[in-house]
């Protein structure tokens, strides 16, 4: 039998004619149209949104561009994803929203301008599956947001110790207490004549701000925030946080260096955090790193070195040759800007560091060697001058420290400090006639035959990378750093206060003694005794600990006055000269490491802490062990 169609009726019999079934459809389509876009209206944690849209679609997504960076912050989470602006390249796009931190590997290849949303993408669905279990031990926190037990839990020890460090010999513990008195003493001066300043002036007993933080307030306060936790100082401490949470103001529209406000406010705020868990210096250290943002605005990404606060405008020091950054201060950001995107699940703070480490792998090395002058638009050396001291020291403590906090997965760090280091032991190391040695500067090829007292932290440095190199050069760089630290040592021992200078030279005659008389101040600086307290920690000399307290007797006898610390003009007279000033670093890291020295290992073990280099102590990155549910409820009591 033969259907035969009907004029006007449809096959599927239900007699419409094609004019309605059209009509039917634009219908249908306009609701499914409608349903799909409610979507986009639905809260982040409705089930029916995560399971028809990927994550980085719920997210605005923005673009950088040079001078946009604190625009995009201020835009409404709801504004759609933009076109990149012209010459900008898909590889910039960013959500400045939270995103998972992305793995070291996932960033170089990004910056290799690789498959670029892929991988953006690849780290957020691990995170996921594994954030999306921790619910029920989370007490309902957002499954993408960094969740501070589990963090707790992912450290191998605790981090106080059993007994806050408290060592068992007597006469340790007696030297320890003396050192937090002296911690004491000079909290309890700023307190009194500077409190809310950047640091104390204890002879004219007023309060010093300076023009290195960009109008913040309250350096000291920052910087001993982590000191007075572990020292146990708690009435010190509680004082200290509720400044920060009634005080503490980052509206500032002043002229800041990013290095200094990086290493004491930013390093300061995150370690309080970590320590403590309190989310006041989280909300304060986010707020603060995204002020920091625009100052990476340039043709090369390479930071300069001061930025307005308020603008987000950013120059060059006045002093710095043809508007050069300074190697110390953009290759200072790596630990602090890794946290910074571990605790907003952003990514754009480690793209921004791993871009600088970019450059610099790229770029021709003189003899292997990092110039301490960059040029931030073409992305060239300056000049060739090489200093482990001033201008380039915490460049290379940085490279081994983020293959450290990495737990040791940021290969890349590894490769550039070994690199570095040979260069520097075959160019700079030296040998003094009398048996010293020490680490020359360079200039274009010419020695100068100084070490500076900011060059003195070499020691501790290669003594904490000495396990990670090749391992028949375990031991070789055991005895650099132990040579390292003799000589520091002996720039004190050859002082008339047993304090070192500012300089010393192996030239003129001299032997690890300052030959300039603008060479030859004190300014509380703790390079040296960070060598010490890092040396006992690896080798537990005893010489270690007695070099720690000829140090805190010299303090104690030439930098201590009725109100507070003060460096001191000239280490090679008794008659001591004071410079007026108690630098806010004294509190957060000569005390620090001295007190350390004095403690059992088991506070701030290194096993799970890096220090930055203002000594404040941030946590080694455990990857695994943070992205797996299994550990979650896993908390170490103290
Ligand atoms: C500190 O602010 C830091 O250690 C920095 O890296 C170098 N200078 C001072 C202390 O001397």
């Amino acid at each position: 039998m033969v259907f035969r169609k009907l004029p006007g009726v449809s096959a599927s019999g239900m007699g419409l004619r094609l004019s309605q079934k059209f009509v039917f459809l634009l219908f249908l389509s306009g609701l499914v149209t409608l349903c799909f876009g409610a979507l986009f209206f639905l809260p982040d944690s409705v089930r029916l949104k995560r399971i028809f849209l990927s994550k980085t679609e719920t997210q605005p997504v923005t673009v950088g561009s040079e001078n946009d960076a604190r625009e995009h912050l201020k835009r409404p989470k709801n504004q759609g994803g933009m076109t990149p602006a012209k010459g900008e390249t898909s590889t910039k796009l960013k959500s400045l929203s939270r995103k998972p931190p992305v793995s070291y590997e996932a960033t170089e290849e990004r910056l290799a301008g690789g498959r670029a949303q892929e991988d953006l993408t690849l780290p957020r669905s691990k995170t996921e599956s594994a954030s999306a279990k921790a619910t029920s031990s989370d007490h309902g926190a957002n499954s993408d947001t960094f969740n501070y037990n589990k963090f707790r839990g992912c450290l191998l020890k605790p981090p106080l110790g059993r007994d806050n460090g408290k060592p068992s010999d007597p006469k340790t513990n007696e030297r320890r207490e003396k050192v937090k008195e002296m911690m004491k003493f000079a909290w309890d001066n700023y307190k009194r004549y500077a409190w809310g300043k950047n640091e104390l002036r204890p002879l004219t007993r007023n309060g010093h701000i300076g023009n290195m933080f960009g109008g913040l307030r309250g350096a000291s306060i920052i910087d001993s925030l982590d000191t007075l936790y572990i020292m146990g100082l708690m009435e010190e401490y509680n004082d200290a946080k509720e400044w920060v949470q009634t005080s503490l103001d980052l509206n500032s529209n002043g002229e800041a260096s990013l290095f200094e406000v990086n290493i004491r406010y930013v390093g300061g705020l995150l370690s309080a955090y970590y320590l403590t868990g309190e989310e006041l210096y989280k909300s304060k250290v986010m707020e603060l790193g995204e002020k920091l943002l625009p100052a990476f605005n340039t043709p090369t990404g390479i930071p300069r070195g001061v930025i307005n606060l308020g603008s987000g405008t950013s120059w060059s020091w006045g002093w710095a040759s043809a508007g050069s950054s300074i190697l110390a201060e953009f290759g200072t950001l790596h630990l602090e800007f890794v946290h910074l995107s571990e605790l907003s699940r952003n990514p754009i703070y480690t793209e921004k560091v791993m871009n600088i480490r970019k450059l610099l792998n790229k770029i021709e090395k003189p003899h292997g060697l990092y110039p301490n002058f960059l040029s931030p638009v073409s992305g060239n050396w300056v000049q060739h001058h090489v200093s482990i001291g001033g201008l380039g020291d915490s460049f290379y403590e940085y490279l081994i420290k983020s293959y450290l906090m990495s737990d040791k997965t940021d290969g890349n760090a590894k490769t550039m400090y070994y690199g570095a280091l040979e260069a520097i032991e075959a160019n700079l190391v030296q040998k003094s006639p009398g048996g010293l040695t020490y680490m020359a500067e360079w200039r274009g090829g010419i020695l100068d035959h100084k070490m500076g007292h900011l060059a003195c932290f070499s020691g501790g440095m290669i003594g904490i990378g000495a396990d990670d190199g090749a391992p028949e050069k375990r031991q070789h760089y055991l005895d650099l750093a132990a040579e390292i630290t003799h000589t520091c040592h002996e720039s004190y021992t050859r002082s008339a206060t047993k304090l070192g200078p500012e300089a010393f030279r192996f030239d003129g005659g001299g032997e690890a003694t300052a030959t300039r008389l603008s060479d030859r101040y004190y300014i509380l600086r703790p390079e040296v005794i960070e060598s010490y307290m890092y040396m006992w920690r690896l080798t537990h000399d005893p010489k270690y600990r007695e070099w720690g307290w000829e140090a805190v007797e010299a303090l104690e006898q030439h930098c201590r006055v009725e109100s507070g610390f003060s460096g001191i003009r000239d280490v090679y007279t008794m008659t001591a000269s004071h410079d007026n000033m108690q630098q806010s670093f004294f509190l957060s890291e000569t005390l620090k490491y001295l007190y350390l020295l004095f403690s059992d290992d088991d506070l701030l073990p290194l096993e799970d802490w890096v220090f930055n280099t203002e000594a404040h102590p941030l946590p080694i990155i455990r990857k695994s062990c943070l992205q797996d549910e299994a550990t979650q409820d896993k908390t170490v009591s103290e």
